[in-house]
């Protein structure tokens, strides 16, 4: 089962997603996602120019030997970049290995540890009415959690709400939120800490009078505060009961965490800019959070991420992956098996993909009653449809950033 062939597949289904497509001399082939957004290209000529040409020939079979050897034998480590191009020829080779086997990838890694896996979407609005509506919208969809953003008074724009505007550029796909623009050059937000500290508290306030105590809120203060800041948020969040706070200080600063955690019970979740095990050295052994938020799109595939969910293991932190719509089905398919067979699962994170993406890759994933199941198709269950994929070309998009009012650039 040697690799014969390894493509670098790029398609715009309403955003930008890269695929890598390996082929055996067996003529089994397996998926693996590459896509970071707003850095697309990046990563496809990391795999076209530099990992491709070591692949082909590779015995098929040996994925923790190839995994050390793309990490190690490229001399300079880590990063997004090289992370998402391992993590594909990773995620590629687990699809092989499950087709070869004839089970899909969670039954290699363990079998399943439950029935399936707990999700939560993403409702957000403008106003406190908006907010209200896309939680109903979400229950009626299914979801048992659901994470709640909400528009700040005097803020023209903020991340995490659903505007008309990505619709649009989305050519009128209905995402819960996309946040990277096509076309053109990075959007500019605006930025206040003061007002969104005052603010957010009210909205939890209002959301657990309407909806009771029951469910499973979540919120994503997305790298924005400082550890003071973020340790009064997590406290006067404390009194709805969240299941987690996400990113509430920029995640590259793990020592920052000691301070919010002396401050607040709120659970912290963070980790989906992280792209290694060493990211979480610290945090995970000084148990400074309660879930690990890496995609395995972005922190080296399957092979890497379970050895991050074992570390974790230790100190009882579990999983909450990454799942926005720029994690491709692929993506998610691969964390979904590996979800499914470790022990220290949380939840995970699940937006749907618009219509032309799902024909572009066909999916064998369910969503049932608010659980993910990944299906019993041998291997990762995703396949890609090229001809289909080669109808939608590369469109440029960027995430948008931050201003103070001032002018200062604040993280986004
Ligand atoms: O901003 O995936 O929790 N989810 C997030 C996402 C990220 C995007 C960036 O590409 O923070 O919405
Ligand atoms: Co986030």
């Amino acid at each position: 089962m040697n690799i014969e062939s390894a493509d670098v597949i790029v398609t715009s289904p309403n955003r930008n997603f890269v695929t890598l497509k390996i082929t055996t001399s067996d003529g089994v082939y397996g998926l693996g996602d590459a896509t970071l957004n707003g850095r697309e290209l990046a990563v496809v000529a990391y795999l076209r120019d530099h990992v491709v040409p070591l692949l082909i020939g590779r015995d098929a079979s040996r994925i923790e030997d190839t995994w050390q050897f793309l990490y190690r034998s490229a001399y300079w480590r880590r990063g997004p970049v090289t992370m998402a191009a391992v993590a594909a020829v990773d995620m590629a080779l687990w699809d092989i290995k499950g087709k070869a086997a004839g089970m899909p990838v969670y039954q290699l890694l363990g079998g399943a540890s439950r029935t399936g896996l707990l999700a939560y979407g993403h409702a957000s609005g403008k106003e406190l009415p908006e907010v209200f509506d896309s939680i109903r919208d979400h229950h009626e969809q299914g979801y048992r959690a659901i994470r709640v953003q909400t528009g700040v008074p005097g803020l023209k724009s903020i991340y995490g709400i659903a505007s008309n505007a990505t619709f649009e550029a989305n050519s009128g796909v209905r995402y819960d939120h996309e946040p990277a623009q096509r076309g053109g050059l990075p959007n500019e937000e605006d930025w206040d800490t003061r007002s969104y500290l005052r603010h957010v508290p009210t909205v939890f306030e209002a959301v657990r009078n309407e909806f009771g105590p029951e469910l499973p809120l979540l919120h994503d203060g997305h790298h924005r505060m400082t550890p003071i800041q973020a340790a009064q948020l997590g406290k006067s969040l404390e009194p709805y009961d969240l299941f987690w706070l996400e990113d509430c200080t920029p995640a590259e600063n793990q020592e920052a965490l000691r301070l919010v955690r002396q401050h607040t019970t709120t659970p912290l979740a963070i980790g989906e800019i992280f792209n290694s095990i060493w990211d979480y050295q610290l945090i995970i052994r000084e148990q400074l959070v309660d879930y690990v938020r890496s995609a395995v799109t972005h922190a080296g595939g399957i092979t890497h991420l379970k050895k991050i969910m074992e570390y974790a293991s230790i100190y009882q932190i579990k999983s909450g992956f990454h799942g926005p719509t720029d994690i491709s089905p692929v993506g998610l398919a691969a964390q979904l098996h590996l979800g499914m067979a470790i022990h220290n699962f949380g939840i995970q994170e699940y937006m749907k993909h618009g219509e032309k993406t799902d024909r572009v890759f066909q999916q064998s994933f369910t969503f049932e009653d608010g659980y993910l199941h990944p299906g019993e198709k041998p291997g990762l269950g995703v396949d890609l449809d090229v001809d289909e994929a080669g109808t939608y070309p590369y469109v440029r998009a960027y995430l948008p950033y931050n201003r103070l009012a001032d002018g200062t650039v604040h993280d986004w």
